[in-house]
């Protein structure tokens, strides 16, 4: 099993619940187990585009899925929670990144691992403090 930190964000209707379902749903993934979690924050809109405060919260992952089996299972939670895909970096339900898995390092179009934006997210690296504390 390899670890994995998995990052949520919502920033339309009721961002507490699609969180909550969110976390229910990667649960319930198959031969993965959530094993920290990190404070919920809310956060101010990264670039540039005029839209609502998120809220956004880590988790912590053991799992044997491979990461693109891992991205796909989380791509179907994001489209189970009403997310569309429009403009990049646009208002969503509900976003899931993988913001890293163990030593893995991919630059694929699908997977970039570790995620680009982890150096100039503060909150993603309280977030991950946070875990490293908790595991
Ligand atoms: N992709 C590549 N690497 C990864 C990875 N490590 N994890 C690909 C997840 N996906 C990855 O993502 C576009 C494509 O990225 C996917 O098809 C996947 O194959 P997307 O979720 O469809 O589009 P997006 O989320 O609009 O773009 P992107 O580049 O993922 O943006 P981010 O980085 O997710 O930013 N402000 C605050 N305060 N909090 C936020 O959470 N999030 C965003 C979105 C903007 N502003 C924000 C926040
Ligand atoms: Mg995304």
């Amino acid at each position: 099993m390899d670890l994995a930190f998995i990052a949520l964000g919502s920033n339309v209707g009721d961002r507490d619940k699609h969180l909550a379902a969110a976390r229910s749903a990667i649960a319930a993934l198959p031969h993965t187990f959530i094993v920290a979690a990190s404070d919920v924050e809310e956060t101010e809109p990264l670039g540039g585009l005029q839209q609502e405060k998120y809220l956004n919260q880590m988790l912590a992952v053991k799992t044997a899925l491979e990461p693109m089996q891992l991205l796909s299972e989380l791509q179907g939670i994001e489209k189970a929670n009403g997310r569309t895909r429009g403009e990049r970096w646009a208002p969503r339900t509900l976003d899931l990144d993988i913001v890293a898995y163990g030593n893995t390092t991919l630059a694929t179009v699908q997977l970039t691992l570790p995620h680009p934006g982890l150096p100039e997210r503060d909150f993603w690296r309280r977030q991950i403090a946070q875990l490293e504390e908790r595991l």
